[in-house]
């Protein structure tokens, strides 16, 4: 059965990307980035993703109305903060709503931070620093079974992840190319109280069929940006954007560190550079949610859509062609 709002903008009234979502106290809760259709050139490095805040977003189930919830972050309650607030995620845990999220710090680098609320919906009260140890872009959060909670992040290029190679911020370092390995996506533990990390994040592999970890010039495979984490018969499926070559795919492990197996794609490309998701069981059935930016036709002015996953008994995910009438 196709849902009224499937495949079409979840709401107008401001443009949304990178969705997070979740199931809440039986609601569906979208994290999105709220974009801003500003007069900014596109460029690599991704000055034209000026986001200042933060809406949640939800819907009493999948025909619902999206309602805007109102602002839940600004940027200005971050001491932290410069500018550009990126893909977020939230969790629920400890009795407690947290709000995930990268953003530039006042020395231009990315980094994680955490607020939290009695509400899913906000308003968010951030901590005072950043997560120390924490740089790149995109958490997703997963809190497994045994209340462990993960997160996994980063990004390319405008992400600055390959400045962090040697271990320190290098904004000149060089990109890994050709055959040298690609760059995983960063995996760390939170503290319980979600105001640190374990220990210092570690790059997860991704591995190919013959248990190869994947190689730079592998573009439409290797990770880019946007990891998302989701369990399934107790196998853990890391999927994530290529960026360059503009898919969504997965791999499969497990344990939550890896390492990962390369499975297949789940979508193919979107309108608009970026392609980001988030995958979430909603009433036994399996759903991505993801973002375009068919309204607009500007690459900064995305909208949040979602559509049904088809998942087989083996966890083998069919490839969505978005634009395909389902
Ligand atoms: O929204 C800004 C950036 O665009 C995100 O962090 C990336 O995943 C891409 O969607």
């Amino acid at each position: 059965m196709k849902h009224k709002n499937e495949r079409k903008a979840l709401i107008t009234s401001l443009y949304t990307a990178d969705p997070s979502a979740h199931v809440f106290g039986g609601k569906i809760y979208i994290y999105p980035s709220h974009d801003l259709k500003i007069p900014v050139a596109d460029d690599d490095n991704g000055e034209q993703y000026m986001m200042e805040d933060y809406h949640v977003l939800s819907m009493d189930n999948l025909d619902a109305e999206c309602i805007d919830n109102g602002l839940a972050l600004s940027k200005d309650d971050v001491p932290w903060v410069d500018k550009q607030m990126w893909a977020p995620d939230a969790i629920y845990k400890n009795g407690k709503y947290y709000l995930i999220f990268p953003a530039k710090d006042k020395d231009g680098i990315f980094r994680l931070g955490v607020a939290e609320s009695e509400s899913p919906t906000g308003p968010f009260v951030p901590q005072s620093n950043f997560i120390q140890g924490s740089y790149s872009i995109d958490p997703a959060v997963l809190v497994d079974d045994d209340g462990r909670t993960y997160c996994y992040n980063g990004g390319l290029w405008g992400g600055q992840l390959e400045m962090w190679q040697s271990g320190s911020f290098d904004r000149d370092a060089h990109r890994p190319e050709g055959d040298e390995l690609a760059l995983g996506p960063m995996f760390a533990e939170f503290t319980e109280d979600m105001t640190g990390f374990v220990s210092a994040p570690k790059h997860l592999e991704i591995l190919d069929e013959n248990g190869e970890p994947l190689k730079a010039k592998d573009e439409d495979r290797r990770f880019f940006e946007g990891p998302w984490v989701h369990k399934f018969k107790g196998k853990y499926v890391l999927s994530y954007s290529t960026g360059s070559t503009h898919y969504i795919c997965y791999a499969e492990g497990d344990r939550p560190d890896g390492p990962f197996t390369y499975k297949g794609r789940i979508m193919e490309p979107v309108k608009g550079w970026t392609t980001h998701h988030s995958i979430l069981e909603i009433e036994g059935e399996w759903y991505i949610f993801y973002h375009d930016i068919e309204r607009s036709g500007v690459t900064h002015a995305r909208d949040v859509k979602y559509t049904r996953l088809h998942i087989d008994e083996d966890g083998r995910i069919e490839t969505i062609h978005p634009y395909d009438i389902n």
